[in-house]
């Protein structure tokens, strides 16, 4: 069962933080009860909407009622309404519900965003109840009245996903980089390795699944953290050698040779200096399967530029990019088939994670790490370990 947590509500309605008139209760662990959330007419509620499934994107939608979104990932946005949000793993959605319907009880609802051509995934809809106080019961059995379902989108419906994101807006104009430094390209999704037959060897003809970035397949350090070995200059647990554009040129969305479906593997980072202004263009391949990716950067908020589908072209598509008020964000769904422009500011010193979030690419190393050398001022380098920091 997907599992999406529902947290907030309104200061001054205090009944929304009551789960079948137990107040108090709303940070439980999951269980086989429906939440439900009580309201009076004309109430508004802020609700946070956060993705907390490890490996699958949702759509989100509450029966009747219209969302207002008014911030993104804990970050503002220029309000906008909506009937239905889509979620990545990890990604929060803000919203304001007013409570205009007719007294009753509606279902709030989510299920699967799937746009990887035949995997297997979780369909079933996770609901909780909106339910109005003072809802009229059955004229007819003198029971409470069934609550509404809401219409959710088809599974793969990328439109509906992409008339979500391309909403998305900062409050008002904001300070976009232009003055780019770093100006980098990295291929982004899946692939497959060869394996000897067994039960860790399940993918076609004698592999498994691995997933990349720009050709290499992040292997996490065993026994010293990263941060840990650049800050005590430790040697072999990390290369900086991390490729800024793609070491082989592709068709990225086209039917890629099969002699490209295997990365290489490494723990290789990439150096940026402090104050570096960094573009990434983020390109979905077609490598086993085109897919949206929710991708998570670490130690940043970024601004998202530009998106769009297909191979990113720099000579049409940079012209189009929003460098007035894009969103800002800290994970973009990258479009499946697509690509995604985010730049940032490399302000914060260390060694910053980039990966996918949905949990099961992560592991197959569908991962990166930028290494943010320190700045001239002592607020601007990294802190020493602690003290009592363990020695190993
Ligand atoms: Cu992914």
């Amino acid at each position: 069962m997907n599992q999406a947590l529902f947290s907030g509500g309104a200061p001054n309605v205090s009944d929304a933080y009551t789960i079948n008139g137990q107040p108090g209760d709303l940070y439980r662990c999951s269980s086989k009860d429906t939440m439900k959330f009580y309201v009076e007419s004309g109430d508004r509620i802020l609700f946070r909407v956060i993705n907390s499934a490890l490996l699958q994107q949702l759509f989100f939608t509450i029966a009747n009622h219209e969302l207002i979104v008014v911030a993104v990932d804990a970050l503002y946005t220029k309000p906008f309404t909506t009937t239905t949000l889509m979620l990545g793993p990890g990604q929060s959605t803000d919203v304001i519900l007013v409570a205009d319907q007719a007294p009753g009880y509606y279902y709030i609802a989510a299920r699967a965003y799937e746009s990887a051509q035949n995997a297997p995934f979780d369909n079933t809809t996770t609901t909780a109840i909106l339910a109005y106080k003072f809802a009229p019961c059955s004229g007819q059995t003198g029971l409470r009245l069934k609550p509404i379902l809401p219409q959710l989108p088809y599974y793969n419906d990328t439109g509906t996903v992409t008339a979500f994101t391309s909403q998305l807006r900062s409050p008002s104009k904001v300070s976009v980089p232009t003055g780019i430094t770093d100006d980098l390209f990295f291929t982004i999704g899946l692939g497959l390795i060869n394996c000897s037959p067994g039960p860790t060897c399940q993918g076609p003809n004698n592999t498994r699944f691995t997933a990349s970035m720009n050709n290499v397949s992040f292997v996490l350090p065993l026994t010293t953290s990263l941060l840990q070995a650049y800050y005590q200059n430790i040697p072999n647990v990390f290369t900086t050698d991390f490729p800024p554009v793609p070491i082989t040129p592709f068709d990225y969305t086209g039917n890629v040779p099969r002699a490209l479906w295997q990365p290489i593997s490494g723990t290789k980072l990439y150096k940026l200096n402090f104050g570096a202004q960094v573009q990434i263009v983020l390109q979905d391949t077609a490598i086993v399967s085109t897919e949206n990716h929710p991708v998570h950067l670490h130690g940043y908020q970024f601004y998202i530029v530009g998106e769009g589908f297909g191979n990113f072209d720099p000579k049409t598509d940079t012209s189009a990019f929003n460098l007035y008020d894009p969103p800002q964000r800290n994970t973009v769904n990258v479009p499946v088939g697509g690509w995604s422009v985010l730049r940032f500011v490399a302000d914060n010193p260390g060694v910053w994670l980039m990966h996918c979030h949905i949990d099961s690419h992560l592991t197959w190393g569908f991962a990166m790490s930028f290494l943010v050398e320190n700045g001239p001022e002592i607020q601007q380098s990294v802190r020493s370990p602690p003290l009592d920091l363990p020695p190993c």
